[in-house]
């Protein structure tokens, strides 16, 4: 039973690939809002009446799953690296996983305030395996954990009794180490999205590409909005692991650290259609108008992805019709709630982003297809990638909406964080570029430096104040992510909420734009880096110290 319905819904992802070579004509893959991609493709504008391509909601059957739940014991996670073996399309890949499940369990952390959370971290590996990436060597079985997006101490628990987030840290074969994530330390931490995934340099593509990657939700007074309440949330784990592209498992061959099937720096950033909590295009059923909160993460390792949700003109969502694309509201931008909702037919994600939507099924029984169009591997000005994320069924049959209701602009005014003030100053006190472009530059450099480089001499940062950034490429399109303090974006952007509002990470080009941060309370060493995680690996990574 588990076997066919995975066959079929490789047929979809296969689906999903000739819809992108029905778009060849398009060569603005980046922006592309799919509005020309498959026009060819859709030529019974009907949606629910004819027999060869009709959407069919009565054979539906739902193969969503969550992520996996995780429960303290005695107060304490518990989370291992440990050789996770996952089936798609009858082939067995193993990979490294958190507690043997891709993608790892949702650490959702209940409002409060003053909360400390207790992680103990084992890396179960018992060798070391030592790969090339670019020019260097790295052990692919080291390994630390980081919280992307929380405000926490960079190095030590203030007390000095526990690791915090430090991505400096290397976990070797065979050790534990004891974590604890205070993230109250300086006032109620913001409630949010937000996601963990290991850090070490070198081997972080290899590791989050493998599947090393879990959603960390803080909840609060957003939460507790009453249309976001009453609405069925899905907490979307988007993981781009190359299942299709790398070699399957052997017959017989066991999973273990002896038998990885993703464990070649080339092998992360192989194209694989994107899986969602471990699933292939998973189906969920609605009644009509039923209200849900989507919390996205873009947990993959390279591609940007354009997300649309559009009626489908085949069960499979092998096409679709790109004319009619429903509006989602975005509530939230890297977990931090906006101030007012973002209405959007296409949402821009690039890797490291959260997006939190309100999504509403339409009034009419039918299938609806959630697309994220990625870039074409190999040279620009190819056919984009055409993922089926997710398939909508909307069905009557199915019972009567729980909710209907979408927070209003002022429920959310009223829990969005004020932003910085983006008038404070005139000139920017950090300048940074990425992948500068000036000769005699090393490749995949910030500005001009690579990550070793900046070791002994470090971007200094003063405690407690506040200081504008300006921030942009030397050439092409990176997401620039910082860790431990959030910034305000100044400047309005294309495929972005409306500024100012509060992010982590943001995708950059050559356009210089305006951030605003602050660094209360923490001191310590972090980074600075690109979000895509090969790049960041090759060295597009500065290290950064508060004082
Ligand atoms: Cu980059």
């Amino acid at each position: 039973m588990r076997t066919s319905l995975i066959l079929t819904l490789v047929l979809v992802s296969c689906g999903g690939k000739d819809n992108a070579d029905d778009s060849a004509s398009s060569s603005d893959a980046d922006t592309d809002t799919d509005a020309d991609a498959d026009t060819d493709v859709d030529t019974d504008a009907d949606s629910d009446s004819d027999a060869d391509t009709d959407t069919d909601t009565t054979a539906a059957v739902e193969t969503w799953q969550d992520p996996p739940t995780w429960n303290p014991v005695g107060g304490v996670y518990e989370l291992t690296m440990e050789p996770t073996e996952f089936t798609i399309d009858g082939n067995r890949h193993c990979v490294r996983g958190y507690n043997g499940a891709i993608p790892g369990p949702t650490l959702r952390i209940a409002s409060g305030t003053g909360r400390e959370v207790r992680v103990d971290y084992e890396n179960t590996f018992t060798g070391d395996s030592i790969q090339a990436v670019g020019g260097d060597n790295y052990n692919f079985n080291i390994t630390n954990l980081h919280t992307h997006g929380l405000h926490v101490s960079p190095v030590l628990t203030t007390d000095g009794l526990y690791m915090s987030d430090n991505v400096l840290l290397e976990m070797d074969p065979a050790t534990t180490t004891e974590f604890r994530f205070d993230i109250d330390e300086r006032v109620t931490h913001n409630p949010g999205t937000f996601w963990y995934h290991p850090h070490v340099h070198g081997a972080t593509a290899i590791q989050v590409g493998g599947g090393m990657a879990g959603a960390l939700i803080i909840e609060g007074d957003f939460d507790e909005i009453a249309a976001i309440d009453a609405a069925t949330e899905r907490v979307m784990v988007i993981q781009h692991v190359p299942w299709s592209a790398a070699t399957p498992l052997a017959v017989g061959d066991p999973c273990d650290e002896d038998h990885l099937t993703v464990n070649d720096f080339d092998d992360a950033t192989g194209y694989s259609s994107s899986l969602i909590n471990g699933v292939l295009s998973p189906v969920i059923i609605t009644p009509p108008d039923q209200v849900e909160h989507w919390r996205m993460v873009h947990a993959g390792v390279t591609d940007e992805m354009d997300i649309g949700l559009f009626p489908a003109t085949a069960d499979d969502c092998s096409t679709y019709d790109n004319t009619g694309a429903i509006t989602l509201k975005q509530v939230a931008a890297d977990g931090i709630a906006l101030s007012a909702g973002f209405d959007r037919t296409e949402v821009m994600m690039a890797p490291g982003y959260r997006v939190d939507v309100m999504a509403q099924a339409p009034s009419t029984d039918g299938r609806y297809c959630l697309i994220a169009e990625r870039p074409a591997a190999g040279p620009p000005g190819g056919a984009p990638n055409e993922d089926v994320l997710l398939i909508w069924v909307v069905d009557s049959d199915s019972g009567t909406a729980s909710s209907t209701a979408m927070p209003s602009d002022g429920d959310l005014a009223a829990v969005s964080p004020a932003t910085l003030d983006c008038s404070a100053q005139a000139d920017a006190n950090q300048n940074i570029v990425i992948d500068d472009n000036t000769p005699g530059c090393p490749p995949l450099n910030i500005d001009c430096e690579t990550f070793d480089d900046t070791l002994l001499d470090p971007r200094i940062l003063p405690v407690n104040t506040t200081e504008e950034w300006s921030v942009s490429t030397g050439a092409g399109t990176h997401p620039f992510h910082i860790h431990v303090n959030p910034f305000t974006v100044c400047d309005d952007m294309p495929d972005e909420p409306p500024a100012p509002h509060w992010r982590d990470t943001l995708f950059v080009d050559a356009t210089a734009r305006e951030l605003h941060m602050e660094y209360p309370l923490f001191t310590g060493d972090f980074v600075l880096h690109c979000h895509k995680l090969n790049h960041e690996d090759q060295g597009m990574m500065e290290l950064v110290r508060i004082e």
